[in-house]
């Protein structure tokens, strides 16, 4: 199996990997689904609408604080790493839906991050945004223009930073081989990027150790977690 992918990945012009949030488990930050997840704890509709956010800021303030104290002590593991050293020898992409910037910290250059950053905040109401330094002294956060200011992440029933959307649906239409790697897929339109990779004709490739929603339509799975799967992976592609 990791032979035939290898093969796949020496013979491609453009590699795309999608990364959701189990990618980050084995860095120590909990996903969302499944069995440890962070919405077995919490009820999502409650923290990630904006609806949830103007009923209690501080709430979803204090949930957002907590979780990025833990991202900043993270350290990218060796299914980030392996993806940043590929980049030594073929053209990747990073497609992430993770808020927690490990694929950059690992080195990856072309990041795209579907749904935002916790390392940033912007304003409810006008255009400032800007990189979070330090804890804030007082949750909610107020901005220079009076309004509130909340993490700079997409939410449900927001649409995805456009830019970067089309940029990642154009990389996802391009590539050879996409492998799509600790995601549920249930979330779109994040989920729609392996259908365009298909459409194109590329070799899709799953590294979970659980089945997901589109598994029938993967290529290759290799059933399995993110950092001991992708440093194989490496291995054996860099023999
Ligand atoms: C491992 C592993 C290891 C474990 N190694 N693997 C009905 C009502 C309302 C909305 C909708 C609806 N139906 C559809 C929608 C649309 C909605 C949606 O998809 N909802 C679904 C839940 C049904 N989508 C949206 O609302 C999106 N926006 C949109 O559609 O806009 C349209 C629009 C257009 C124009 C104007 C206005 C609107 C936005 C979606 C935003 C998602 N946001 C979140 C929160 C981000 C901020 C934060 O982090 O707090 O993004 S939700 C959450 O899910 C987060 C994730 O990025 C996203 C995906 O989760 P992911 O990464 O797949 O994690 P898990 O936990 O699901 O899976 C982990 C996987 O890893 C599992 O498979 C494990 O097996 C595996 N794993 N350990 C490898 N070591
Ligand atoms: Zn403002």
């Amino acid at each position: 199996m990791f032979d035939i992918i290898a093969d796949k990945l020496h013979q491609a012009e453009k590699i795309v990997f999608v990364t959701g949030a189990g990618i980050s488990q084995e860095s120590g930050i909990p996903t969302f689904r499944g069995k440890d997840g962070l919405w077995r704890k919490y009820d999502a509709m409650k923290l990630a609408t904006i609806e949830a956010f103007y009923e209690n800021p501080k709430l979803v303030w204090e949930w957002y604080e907590e979780r990025r104290s833990n991202i900043m002590v993270a350290k990218p593991n060796a299914g980030h790493l392996a993806i940043a050293e590929l980049e030594k020898f073929k053209s990747v992409h990073v497609l992430t839906q993770n808020i927690d910037g490990l694929h950059q910290r690992a080195g990856s250059t072309q990041v795209y991050e579907l749904h935002g950053s916790i390392i940033t905040v912007k304003c409810t109401e006008c255009d400032f945004k800007d990189a979070v330094r330090a804890s804030f002294p007082d949750l909610p956060p107020i901005c220079k223009c009076g309004k509130m200011l909340r993490p700079d992440v997409v939410w449900f029933g927001e649409p995805l930073p456009q830019n970067v959307w089309h940029a990642a649906m154009q990389q996802a239409s391009s590539c050879n081989v996409m492998v799509v790697v600790g995601t549920s897929l249930v979330v779109s339109p994040a989920n729609l990027l392996p259908v365009y990779a298909k459409q194109n004709g590329a070799t899709l490739v799953e590294v979970n150790p659980e089945e997901t929603l589109m598994s029938a339509d993967m290529d290759l799975s290799i059933r399995s977690s993110a950092a001991k799967a992708l440093p194989n992976l490496l291995a054996i592609f860099q023999r």
